[in-house]
């Protein structure tokens, strides 16, 4: 049992921060907690409240006072769910010496118990979960209980977006016709050409990569730099295909399979059955059963690399959003809501039943976009995600709310036109200088559009050196409202 979640007045509160590979879970969560161990209540404004900790009981009253976070627990406690502690002392010197964070392979918690300056007695507990985004793409394994559920809607999904079914071709049409025997080379050439399928989404950036092992396998190595340097796409998807798992390695691998594939081939579908089974339990349970158990999601969605990605980033975003929601189940029904208030009281607050109550959406990277078409961000991040999560809005109560921010703000407008001013390595060891003049966004996400119509900037990180101050953000607080509430 997690003592510190138990003792009375201190609140537990499990946040998972999710989204596609890249679209800034890891700077998003090391610039939250970075405000939070330095807290400014002028420069990251949490609201206000009448009195606080300081003041006469007389003058209390009179005054308002801006809210104050005090951290008491400032390293990484205890992990609640196993994972690995989140590298923030890392990222936040990588960032102060104008480097990103190196991308998430193994998924990683932030624990931190903090004080609010108008709670009087309790404390927060927070945990702060983030994902590798290539692992969240196996939610929908995590959702299908079998082998041929997860393959079938797999292939569907294949078949019927274009842009899948561009690349997954050659699969489609070989896994169509059952073959005549089952021989070790058919389905070496049946996990073959699955590879080669999964090979060509990646180098097209389309993030609809299951089972993730593709791209990191299980001890969280990511495609070796000796591969992703290749720059013929030919020997590069040679490479991928020779040297990636569909599976934990190279005998437990697997690939979606036809229902009269199935059928007919029994003894390859019983054996791809059996190690998706195992990929299933001893793997995706893992990571996934902690995001569903938590209170309240982050869900980041880069909007200016969707654009600049084209029409199948988009669409891949879409079923993502779809694959999320289907195991989340957030939210909760009347009936639900009576089982989590009787868990509570049986167990005395100790195990209650844990459910999804709380979504914000976040349009990420703002500072890529110039600042008059903010306005237009919320409004595709909402068009993105509104048919999915509406029903669980309606039906089940849940909280939903949109925001966008820049976690790291490294970019400023000139005051001409739209153009913004940022630094980014041209030659020597420091950053110089630049200006861009970036795309509008439009008002609607248009019907059809490829990667070369957007253009936004890519700049270094623009974070204090000195390790007093937190970075430059903007709307990072407001999110950081819900979030200790
Ligand atoms: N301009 C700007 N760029 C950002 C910001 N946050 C992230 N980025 C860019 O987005 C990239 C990815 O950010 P991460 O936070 O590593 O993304 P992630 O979602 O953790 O990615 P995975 O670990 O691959 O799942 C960074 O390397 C930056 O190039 C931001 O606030 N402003
Ligand atoms: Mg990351």
């Amino acid at each position: 049992m997690d003592l510190l979640s138990t003792k009375p007045g201190t609140k537990h509160k499990r946040i998972g921060v999710v989204g596609l590979l890249q679209s800034g879970k890891t700077v998003f969560l090391t610039s939250l907690i970075d405000h939070l161990q330095k807290h400014d209540p002028e420069r990251f404004r949490l609201g206000e409240v009448k009195g606080g900790w300081s003041g006469s009981r007389k003058k209390k009253d009179h005054q308002r006072q801006m809210i104050k976070i005090v951290p008491l627990i400032r390293k990484n406690i205890a992990s609640s769910t196993g994972w690995q502690p989140f590298e923030y002392e890392r990222n936040r010197s990588k960032l102060a010496h104008h480097e990103w964070p190196t991308k998430t392979v193994i998924p990683q918690e932030y624990r931190g118990v903090f004080a609010r300056s108008d709670w009087k007695w309790d404390k927060i507990d927070l945990s702060l979960l983030d994902i590798p985004g290539e692992r969240l793409t196996d939610l929908l394994i995590a959702n299908c209980k079998t082998f041929g559920e997860w393959s079938d809607i797999i292939l569907n999904q294949l078949s019927i977006v274009p842009e899948f079914k561009k690349h997954a071709s050659e699969y489609l049409q070989l896994v169509d016709t059952p073959p005549h025997d089952s021989s070790d080379w058919v389905e070496e050439e049946v996990l073959c050409t699955y590879r080669r399928a999964l090979a060509r989404l990646a180098y097209n950036s389309i993030p609809f990569i299951s089972p993730s092992t593709f791209l990191i396998d299980e001890d969280g190595n990511y495609v070796p730099d000796e591969i992703l340097g290749i720059e013929d796409p030919s020997k590069l998807e040679d490479e991928l295909v020779k040297r990636q798992f569909v599976g934990r390695d190279a005998r437990k691998q697997f690939s979606p399979l036809p229902a009269r594939f199935r059928e007919k081939s029994p003894d390859i579908s019983e054996k791809f059955a059996k190690n998706y089974d195992r990929y299933r339990r001893e793997f995706v349970l893992h990571f996934a059963k902690a995001i569903k158990s938590c209170d309240e999601i982050l869900f980041l969605v880069d909007i200016a690399s969707i654009l600049e990605g084209g029409v199948g980033y988009l669409n891949s975003q879409e079923a993502f959003c779809n694959q999320l929601w289907g195991y989340i189940d957030p939210g909760l029904s009347p009936v639900g809501r009576v089982g989590t208030f009787l868990s509570r009281v049986f167990t005395l607050g100790y195990a209650p039943l844990r459910h999804v109550k709380r979504i914000a959406f976040i349009a990420s990277k703002a500072d890529r976009i110039h600042p008059e078409d903010y306005g237009n961000l919320e409004h595709l991040l909402r068009t993105l995600v509104r048919k999915h999560v509406d029903p669980f809005e309606i039906e089940r109560r849940l909280e939903v709310s949109y925001h966008y921010c820049s976690a790291v703000h490294s970019t400023e407008p000139t005051g001409d036109n739209r153009c913004l001013k940022y630094r980014r390595y041209i030659n020597g060891s420091e950053p110089d200088e630049r200006r861009q003049n970036v795309s509008p966004l439009p008002e609607e996400w248009p019907d059809i559009f490829t990667g070369s119509d957007y253009h936004f900037p890519y700049p270094v990180p623009f974070f204090p050196k000195a390790r007093l101050n937190p970075p430059k953000q903007f709307g990072l607080n407001d999110i950081a409202k819900i979030i200790l509430s």
